[in-house]
C-alpha cells in the first residue's frame, strides 16, 4: 500500500539502542510512596507486605523476561540487570524502560488485594518511573549493586532508630529528628541498644533488602578458555529463613519453576556429579537450559562481598569473557 502523506513524521523518532558490548541496569521507583505509603497504612519503618508485593512482581518479570539476569530490590525501588550481549528489543531504551516499568506496575496492582486484603487500593494508584543506565564493565555492576546494598543499610539503620526513639523512646518526630542530626551509624546502634534494640538482631529483609535471581540446583561453570564443564551442586549461605518457598504466606510467596527435564535431583554438598570436556558452544547451551529450568528465588543475603557473585557464576559469567 502506498505511504499515506502523513507517514513523514515517523521520520521525527529518534534511534535509542543504548550502548553495545555495556551492562544495563534498569531501575524502577515509586511515585510518591511517602504519601502512597501513608494512604494505604504501611507499618513504620517497614510494611513486611509491602516489600512481599514488590518481590512478587519483581519475580514475575524475571519469569517473563529470561533475559533479566538479577534484580534487587529495597523500599520502592527495584534495579534490573541485563548482560551486554542482549538483544532484547535490540537494546531500545524506551522499549526496554517502558516495558520493564509497565509490566512491573502491572504485577503490583494486579497482586495488590493478596498482600494487602483488607486495604483496598486508593487513588491516586501506585505508578513507578524507570531509568536505564550503562556500565562498561563487571566491577562497575558490583559497585552499582554495593552501592544499592549501601543505600539500604543507611535507610534502614535511620529508620529503625528513628521509630524506636518515637515509639519506644516516646520522642516526637521532630526531637526524634534532632537527636539523630549529625550521628555515625556507632552512635545509632547505641540509641538502638539503649532502647533494647539489637540492630544485628533484625531481619535480614530490612537490613540486606531483596535479591531476586534463578537459582540452579547445580550451579554450571562454564570456563571459556578450557570450555570444560564442572556441574555441582549450588551451595548457598542462606538460612532456611530466608528461603522463600511455594508453601510459605503470601507475603512469601515466589514463582515456582519446573525442574529441568534432566534434573537430577538432590545430591550431598560438595559432591561433584560429572564432570566432562566439552565444547564452549555446548556447555553454554547447556547452561541456558538449566537457566530457563531454573526456579527464580527471592534471598535477603549481601551482594557486597565476592560470596554471592562466585556461588552465582551465571549471572556475571557472560561479562567475564
Ligand atoms: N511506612 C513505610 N513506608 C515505606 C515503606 N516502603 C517505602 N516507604 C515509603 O516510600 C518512600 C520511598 O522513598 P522515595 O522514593 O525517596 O520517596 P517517594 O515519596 O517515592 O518520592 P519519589 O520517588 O521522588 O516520587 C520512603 O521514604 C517511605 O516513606 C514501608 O515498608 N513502610
Ligand atoms: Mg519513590
Amino acid at each position: 500500500m502506498a505511504n499515506s502523506k502523513y507517514e513523514y513524521v515517523k521520520s521525527f523518532e529518534r534511534p535509542d539502542n543504548l550502548l553495545p558490548n555495556t551492562w544495563i541496569v534498569i531501575r524502577l521507583d515509586g511515585r510518591g510512596f511517602h504519601k502512597f505509603s501513608a494512604r494505604h497504612n504501611f507499618s513504620k519503618p517497614n510494611d513486611p507486605r509491602a516489600i512481599s508485593l514488590m518481590n512478587h512482581s519483581a519475580t514475575l518479570l524475571l519469569r517473563d523476561l529470561p533475559e533479566l539476569l538479577l534484580a534487587y530490590g529495597v523500599s520502592d525501588e527495584f534495579s534490573f540487570l541485563l548482560s551486554p550481549q542482549t538483544t532484547l528489543f535490540e537494546r531500545r531504551e524506551a522499549k526496554l524502560t517502558s516495558t520493564i516499568v509497565s509490566t512491573f506496575t502491572a504485577y503490583y496492582v494486579h497482586h495488590w488485594p493478596t498482600y494487602f486484603p483488607t486495604e483496598p487500593l486508593k487513588e491516586p494508584l501506585p505508578s513507578f518511573d524507570a531509568r536505564a543506565v550503562c556500565y562498561p564493565s563487571v566491577t562497575n555492576v558490583r559497585d552499582y549493586f554495593s552501592w544499592r546494598q549501601v543505600d539500604c543499610h543507611i535507610n534502614n539503620l535511620y529508620n529503625t532508630v528513628f521509630w524506636a526513639l518515637v515509639v519506644k523512646g516516646g520522642l516526637g518526630r521532630t526531637e526524634a529528628e534532632s537527636r539523630l542530626k549529625g550521628t555515625l551509624a556507632k552512635e545509632k546502634n547505641e540509641i538502638l541498644w539503649g532502647l533494647g534494640v539489637n540492630y544485628n538482631c533484625e531481619e535480614e529483609k530490612w537490613r540486606k533488602g531483596s535479591v531476586v535471581f534463578r537459582e540452579l540446583k547445580k550451579s554450571v561453570e562454564v570456563d571459556a578458555t578450557t570450555a570444560t564443564e564442572t556441574t555441582t551442586p549450588t551451595t548457598t549461605t542462606t538460612t532456611p529463613a530466608d528461603k522463600n518457598t511455594a508453601t510459605a504466606q503470601p507475603s512469601d510467596a515466589v514463582v515456582q519453576e519446573g525442574d529441568g527435564e534432566d534434573d537430577e535431583g538432590d545430591v550431598p554438598p560438595g559432591k561433584i556429579l560429572r564432570k566432562k570436556k566439552t565444547t564452549k558452544k555446548q556447555a553454554k547451551k547447556e547452561q541456558k537450559r538449566l537457566l530457563k529450568a531454573a526456579e527464580v528465588v527471592v534471598r535477603h543475603i549481601d551482594i557486597i562481598e565476592d560470596a554471592f557473585w562466585n556461588e552465582h557464576p551465571s549471572i556475571l559469567g557472560e561479562g567475564m569473557e
